[in-house]
């Protein structure tokens, strides 16, 4: 099963890979298995599990059938030899960087990343004494210049969230490959549907699996992919302690969902590009970020490097500035003012008036978040009406 990717096409891997009929019942569907603990059967059976002669499932932390399905799938779709589904996307953050980093060690990370990711490293990693350098990765060279002899790791995301801007995986990958440092890409935005940085010379993806793989906006999760290895090492060593593992109820949902996850993303490509066209027109807006129109800074290297499309993701300014970004939050009736992405349902925000109120102008803009900025999170809905639910929001008159 772990081999599908080779031979069968994307929504074949979807459907079918990790799983396999009930051997207990023949049920086609994995089973919810709940349970916390497993029969040991006998005392010498029990003995020889927990001595590593035998494998078998124990205790629910330690391993579930429900949870081990979802990861074969997920890996499968990753292009990756082993997975680990988490609690949330950053419990799957923390577990895959403390697999690499201790104490005296140093990363280098993309500025423009998910602020929690940022902030895990600036107040969790900094007290352990591990050191962050963040830089402009759009540019590899910056990802260079700044890895020093105890570097050990450079973190990346791309498309960043909230900007939608572009790290270069084969470059960088390449050059940390050179200086012997491990990478980790943060794959949440695109999805393995569209980007695959483990075919592209990263080591590891991360995930947070509640957008795109749960696809339904009613789990929240996390994954890890990469080689066997390391995998096993992120389970034994901060997964294992820290207790960060999978609900198998969460894994069920996530697993369902991941069925369908490449025609969904197909068509969040199809609804987003032929949004972000739209509203690049529309006279009210000042600029649209959308990787795959030719206007994005970074579009031939969204081409080269998401061959599965450009996301569901568009970011937008608009004139009008906190106003009119207030003004579009409470006209629209099919888009939902709400944080999180990867729903069916289209979400949009408006940092300046929303999450960003609470830190200065000067900071939000520094973090290239402008009074006008709007992110959404284009769903599945009809394009038709998305269009018009954003232009009776949108003053035209500008
Ligand atoms: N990585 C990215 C790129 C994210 O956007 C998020 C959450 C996470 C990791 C963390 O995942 P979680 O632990 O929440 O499963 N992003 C959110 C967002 O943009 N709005 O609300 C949550």
């Amino acid at each position: 099963m772990a081999d599908h990717h080779r031979t069968f096409g994307i929504h074949t891997t979807a459907i079918h890979a990790g799983e396999s009929p009930d051997p207990a019942t023949g049920a086609l569907v994995p089973p919810l298995h709940l349970a916390t603990t497993y029969h040991l059967g006998t005392a010498e059976n029990g003995a020889a599990i927990f001595a590593g002669e035998k494998e078998a499932y124990v205790y629910t932390r330690w391993g579930n059938p429900t949870v081990a399905a979802f990861e074969r799938k997920a890996a499968a779709l990753e292009h990756a030899e082993a997975a680990l589904a988490t609690a949330s996307g950053m419990a799957a953050i923390a577990a895959a960087i403390l697999t690499i980093v201790k104490a005296g060690d140093h990363i280098v990370s993309a500025g423009a990343i998910y602020p929690s990711a940022y902030h895990l490293m600036v107040t969790q990693l900094g007290a352990l004494g591990i050191q962050t350098s963040f830089v402009d990765a759009t540019d590899p060279a910056n990802v260079e210049r700044a890895i020093r002899p105890a570097t050990k790791l450079v973190y990346l995301e791309t498309p960043g969230n909230p900007l939608l801007t572009l790290c270069d995986l084969e470059a960088i990958g390449a050059i940390a490959r050179r200086a012997g440092v491990a990478t980790i890409c943060d794959n949440t935005f695109a999805s393995p549907v569209n980007q695959r940085p483990l075919d592209l010379g990263i080591d590891t993806v991360v995930h947070s699996a509640t957008k795109y793989f749960c696809g339904h906006g009613d789990a929240v999760g996390g994954l890890v992919a990469g080689r066997a290895a390391f995998i096993e090492r992120c389970f034994t060593e901060p997964l294992r302690y820290y207790g960060g593992i999978m609900a198998p109820f969460n894994a069920y949902l996530m697993l369902r969902g991941t069925i369908t996850l490449p025609l969904r993303v197909e068509r969040h490509n199809a609804n987003a590009l032929a949004l972000a066209a739209w509203l690049e027109h529309h006279p009210a807006v000042a600029r649209v970020s959308y990787p795959g129109l030719p206007s994005h800074p970074q579009h031939a290297l969204a081409k080269r490097q998401m061959p599965g499309g450009f996301g569901g993701m568009v970011c937008f300014d608009l004139k009008g500035g906190i106003e009119a970004g207030a003004r579009l939050m409470n006209a629209v009736k099919v888009c939902s003012l709400a944080v999180s992405l990867g729903d069916a349902r289209s979400l949009i925000t408006h940092p300046a008036s929303t999450t960003h109120s609470v830190v200065t102008r000067e900071a939000r803009l520094a973090q290239g978040v402008t009074d006008g900025l709007v992110r959404l999170s284009v769903g599945l809905e009809d394009v038709e009406d998305l269009i018009a639910d954003l232009d009776a929001g949108l003053d035209r008159r500008q």
